[in-house]
């Protein structure tokens, strides 16, 4: 297949910390393997980051490492255009057009919105407010087609698609409407503590959370202390949250079905399957953890990758951008 005739991905990540083992199998793990079927772009979105207060210093040192993580997770500069937000200024002008599209009410039954104003109730900025308007700028600044997310971003990405047909609609057929590209397997990795919760880094709880840099003896520990239930059945059911949360996660990394592992571990009980799993994702992480701290040792080539990962998102969507321009009436500059 041409490149042209290849589909479009996009897809961000925050780097407001070390990603987790959720973020890890829900998103990031399967962006490398999309590489050589789809043109992709992935971006580590520091402009959503500070729609929560962020520590200037740890923020330039979080957006490098994460920048660094995505590499070492499989993805490849030299196949997909990998890029810092904040280097691409065209996705804030975007963002400021389409949220001309977009109503105040439906921005007020996002859900992460309504999560995230309770947990930061002293500081409900209006970026917090607007962040789903600039994820839908950074996806249809590249027209992508598919954007592969986890299932807590399905909303988001909903209102993406609604805004690109609003803006379509008023203004004539220009965006490529996206689809949620949202794995069958693994896409609501939950909290170690609490199955109920999504796994997410700012968890207060150390236990509830792998964070893909965890050492293998820190990781082997956290799901040991894992919560499962009072029988002792290694079976996949929704009134066994815990253990089908383990089974997920073991599926993920080992590539085993459901079924199989319920075979594997039939007679056998939680202490050794919590072993098992935490065994296979403290392998599975070894080599991302090796080549992180490789990459992390020459920032003179992270720099350049950064640079030129912008170098390539600017082009693409500076052209989408003075096209939108165009669309909505603004006076031609050039
Ligand atoms: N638990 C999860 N299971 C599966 N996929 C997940 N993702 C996040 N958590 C899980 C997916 O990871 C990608 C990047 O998401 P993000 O940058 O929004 O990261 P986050 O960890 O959800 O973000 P926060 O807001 O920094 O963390 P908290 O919630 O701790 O404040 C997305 O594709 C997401 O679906």
């Amino acid at each position: 297949m041409s490149e042209q005739e290849k589909k479009i991905i996009f897809s961000g990540i925050q780097p407001t910390g070390t990603f987790t083992l959720g973020n890890y199998i829900g998103a990031v793990s399967r962006w490398g393997e999309l590489q050589d079927q789809f043109n992709c772009i992935y971006s580590i979105v520091d402009m959503h980051a500070i729609t929560v207060r962020q520590d200037p210093v740890q923020l330039r040192q979080k957006s490098l490492e994460a920048y660094a993580l995505l590499f070492a997770c499989g993805i490849d500069p030299k196949k997909s255009i990998t890029f810092i937000q904040s280097h691409a200024g065209t996705h804030a002008e975007l963002s400021w057009i389409l949220s001309c599209s977009t109503q105040f009410g439906e921005l007020s039954r996002m859900t992460q919105f309504k999560d995230k104003s309770a947990k930061h109730a002293d500081d409900i900025n209006a970026g917090l407010f607007t962040y789903p308007v600039l994820m839908a700028a950074d996806i249809l600044a590249y027209n992508a087609d598919l954007v592969p997310i986890g299932e807590d971003q399905r909303q988001h990405l909903e209102l993406a698609r609604n805004i690109a047909q609003r803006f379509n609609g008023k203004y004539g057929e220009f965006f490529t409407v996206p689809e949620a590209y949202i794995p069958k397997v693994g896409a609501r990795i939950k909290s170690l503590q609490d199955p109920e919760k999504k796994m997410s880094k700012s968890d207060e709880n150390p236990n509830a959370c792998v964070f893909i840099l965890d050492e293998p003896d820190v990781i082997i520990r956290k799901f040991k202390r894992a919560v499962t239930d009072s029988d002792s059945e290694i079976r996949y059911a929704e009134e066994k949250p815990g253990v089908s949360n383990l089974m997920s996660i073991y599926s993920a990394v080992t590539g085993k079905e459901i079924p199989e592992i319920e075979r594997e571990f039939e007679g056998k009980g939680y202490g050794d399957f919590k072993l098992a799993v935490g065994e296979a994702v403290s392998d599975r992480l070894k080599p991302v953890r090796e080549e992180f701290a490789r990459l992390m040792a020459d920032k003179a080539y992270l720099k350049e990758c950064y640079m030129e990962g912008a170098k390539s998102a600017l082009s693409i969507s500076r052209r989408t951008l003075t096209k939108v321009y165009r669309k909505v009436g603004f006076v031609d500059a050039r």
